[in-house]
């Protein structure tokens, strides 16, 4: 269950927490377009919260939106001050903030015509999105019997509401199997991305990752690649296939909510040694240093409260 807090930003107001509705009428209920973000907040080490990234996820919604055809009523400026605020009013020191621009209601059929855009902004507290232990130990995951996205019939570099129903479908059945996470397929075979992450693997002390064509073209991917890069690390982005991630030295995940999560297993067969090897523990050691404002160098992804 979210932990309730005190107020949701909705149509530029903050209002209380159980006053946050829409109703059943709502567009995007019924027929999936409406965009969203995910982005955290953390409580860095000099004491200020801080937001990771928010003008590329407040971009990134924007860019959504106009993939989606969907005009937001607010300004990119106005989003990411209305995301500080409402970590600040509710007194979150560390937070996942939820932006999602909806179709309200009016007409009903798929043409929106002229039904009203919403925008809502939510944040709670959301510790591990794969457990604690997983970021130590490292998760076991399957490839899924659901293929990704085709790029022509969803609009893969949009977060999309609707795109997400091919991940609940593959989280679901990768968890009723006894797995904690799905890896995807594109429509040739290459592997894609997971239900809510993107993909790297290791192989020879080369970092690969999938190239951002049928994936959502993650933050937390762009910030790791840039932390790797940094380090010396050749990171290549194309595109591989699942028995090359039998064979990898390594495998993790990225993204907002699963930052860098070490993969141990993949379809019961062990990842290497079956334990998070050491690149990815200095990739993901240096993600958190990062995100709490540790490194000088990457202080400027991180807007202060
Ligand atoms: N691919 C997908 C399909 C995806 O949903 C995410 C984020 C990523 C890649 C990584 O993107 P980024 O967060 O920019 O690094 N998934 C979000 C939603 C998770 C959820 O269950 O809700 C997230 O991590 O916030």
């Amino acid at each position: 269950m979210v932990e309730k807090v005190s107020k949701i930003w909705m149509d530029g107001e903050l209002i209380p927490w159980d006053e946050a509705k829409v109703h059943v009428l709502t567009h995007t209920l019924h027929y999936g377009l409406g965009v969203f973000e995910g982005i955290r907040c953390y409580l860095c080490k000099d004491g200020r919260s801080g937001i990771f990234r928010l003008e590329a996820h407040v971009k990134r919604l924007f860019d959504s939106a106009l993939i989606g055809e969907i005009e937001i009523p607010f300004s990119q400026a106005e989003i990411m001050e209305a995301c500080k605020d409402v970590v600040r009013t509710n007194g979150l020191e560390e937070a996942y903030i939820r932006p999602i621009v909806f179709i309200g209601e009016g007409v009903m059929g798929v043409h929106p015509h002229d039904n009203p855009i919403r925008v809502a902004i939510v944040a709670w507290r959301w510790g591990a999105y794969l457990g604690e232990e997983a970021l130590r130990k490292g998760t076991r995951v399957k490839t899924s019997s659901y293929t990704r996205h085709h790029v022509n019939a969803m609009m893969t570099k949009a977060k999309i509401c609707g795109n997400y129903v091919n991940s609940v479908l593959a989280k679901r059945e990768a968890a009723r199997l006894g797995y904690d996470e799905a890896i995807m397929l594109d429509t040739e075979g290459y592997v894609a991305e997971a239900s809510g992450e993107n993909i790297f693997l290791v192989k020879d002390g080369v970092i690969k990752t999938t190239p951002p064509t049928s994936i959502l073209p993650g933050i937390t991917r762009d910030s790791v690649i840039q932390i790797a890069r940094d380090k010396g690390y050749t990171v290549l982005e194309e595109r591989f296939t699942r028995d090359e991630l039998y064979t990898a030295d390594e495998v993790f995940f990225t993204g907002t909510a699963a930052e860098v999560t070490p993969i141990r297993e993949i379809d019961d067969r062990p990842v290497g040694r079956g334990v998070p090897g050491s690149v990815t523990r200095e990739l993901q050691e240096a993600y958190f240093k990062v995100v709490r404002g540790e490194i000088e160098k990457y202080r400027h992804w991180i807007s202060y409260l």
